[in-house]
């Protein structure tokens, strides 16, 4: 896998970089280590990966938080194991946000709705009884195979300018467009609006998801850090990159997602007027997004880093069996970063066929299907997809299992 942007290579670091938004100069706010890429799941727990630096930067000039060194698209995004999760919690997620788009009149029974990153098409199949048409685009070959067998039409290809073009000349203008957690997946994020600009008419709209800068860092979520997480957007960054292209940020919706996530509503014309709550949102995020609260962000991760890797070394001196839950790609952020291994953690329970039977990148750890977890409980699991908490314990202890007690590793170390 070749880095595409800058930093690696024989020549020295670069200290002072460029805001990939605005160009402005960024300062360095955390640096992980090298890790694999976060899905690069593999077949055998002795596999060595290429291992590439995870370095977190900011511009305090447009307030966007950066990957500082991004792999290409290509090799992170054409085979992909991550599949969209049937959860609960992602299905009223997918409610709320029916609701609110319904509710400003966004999306109508006749609207035509595009999804860029669809994966596998969860998202669309549910609003599909509520609008009128609906396709999604997704370079993944083998997740879109996924999506259209379950009813969704899928182009299977990255969204730019020109496969923005090709979908307007074939089924002609979204009423919506909607990218949900894939837009900060892009090294550069100027083509992806300007596709949205090429793609919707003056009355449509574009809804970008996206887990939020200020619930990251005031949440200690340093695990959300990894190499498909290329942008960390605030609301003024966002705004600042639509503005580039000539469009406005209407609105910003707040959701408890992915650890805190933010929907940001635009419009292709400039002059459209922005919500009172926005200019709110923006007031917040002034005051409490500063360099201040970045380094004491900074300061949590290394603590946070410190107590897991002592409380896992104590339990498992004392004879505990410890498994993770979820084979989340920030698991594997956390893992690597506190330099947890199969040395400790016996398994890592997972609901994705895809993931079961393969090991963890670098940590080695055996990903073993929920049914194993329910026959071998652990004493402890690690919570590693602690966004699905509430889901995954009440489903852990409705399976009859009051045994495993829950290392909750986020916003700090504790133990449920
Ligand atoms: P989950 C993914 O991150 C990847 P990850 C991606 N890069 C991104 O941006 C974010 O999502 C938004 C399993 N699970 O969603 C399924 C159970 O085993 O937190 C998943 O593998 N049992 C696109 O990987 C994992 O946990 C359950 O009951 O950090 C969840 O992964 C549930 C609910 C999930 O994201």
């Amino acid at each position: 896998m070749q880095p595409r942007v800058k930093g690696l290579g024989a020549s020295p670091w670069r200290t002072v970089l460029p805001c990939r938004i605005c160009g402005s100069r960024t300062e360095e706010i955390l640096d992980l280590g090298r890790t694999p890429p976060a899905n690069a799941i593999t077949d055998s727990p002795e596999t060595v990966l290429e291992a590439y630096p995870l370095v977190l930067e900011w511009c305090a000039s447009c307030s966007n938080l950066q990957l500082r060194d991004c792999l290409a698209s290509d090799d992170l995004y054409r085979n992909y194991l991550y599949v969209t999760p049937e959860s609960e919690t992602l299905s009223k997620h997918y409610d709320y946000l029916l609701n609110y788009l319904s509710s400003q009149g966004y999306v109508t029974p006749s609207s035509f709705v595009v999804e860029v990153g669809s994966n596998a098409g969860l998202f669309l199949k549910h609003i599909q009884p509520s609008v009128g048409r609906v396709i999604g685009i997704d370079p993944a070959e083998n997740i879109c195979k996924l999506a259209v067998a379950a009813g969704i039409p899928t182009i299977c290809d990255f969204f730019s300018e020109t496969s923005a073009r090709g979908i307007a000349e074939k089924f002609g203008k979204p009423d919506l467009l909607v990218a949900r957690h894939c837009f900060a997946h892009n090294c550069d994020p100027h083509p992806l609006i300007a596709g949205a600009v090429a793609l919707l008419g003056d009355g449509a709209h574009l809804v970008v998801e996206n887990a939020y800068a200020l619930n990251t860092i005031e949440n200690n979520e340093f695990d959300q850090i990894y190499h498909e997480h290329m942008f960390y957007f605030s609301i003024r960054s966002m705004a600042n990159l639509l503005a580039i292209h000539g469009m406005q940020l209407v609105d910003v919706v707040m959701s408890l997602v992915h650890g805190g996530s933010a929907i940001f509503v635009a419009k292709k014309s400039p002059d459209s007027t922005r919500s009172e709550s926005t200019q709110q949102y923006l007031t917040r995020e002034a005051h409490f997004m500063t360099r201040e609260a970045l380094q004491r962000f900074a300061a949590n991760t290394r603590l946070i880093a410190e107590n897991l890797h002592a409380l896992i070394n104590e339990l498992h001196a004392a004879n505990k069996t410890i498994c993770t839950y979820g084979a989340t790609a920030k698991g594997n952020t956390l893992l690597n970063y506190v330099g947890l291994t199969r040395s400790t953690i016996t398994a890592c329970v997972d609901s994705t066929p895809l993931k079961q039977g393969k090991y963890l990148p670098q940590s080695g750890i055996p990903i073993i299907s929920e049914q194993e977890g329910v026959a071998h409980p652990p004493d402890y699991y690690l919570l590693t997809a602690w966004n699905y908490k509430e889901e995954i314990i009440a489903k852990v202890r409705g399976g009859g299992n009051f045994h495993s007690k829950f290392i909750i590793p986020i916003p700090f170390v504790h133990i449920l």
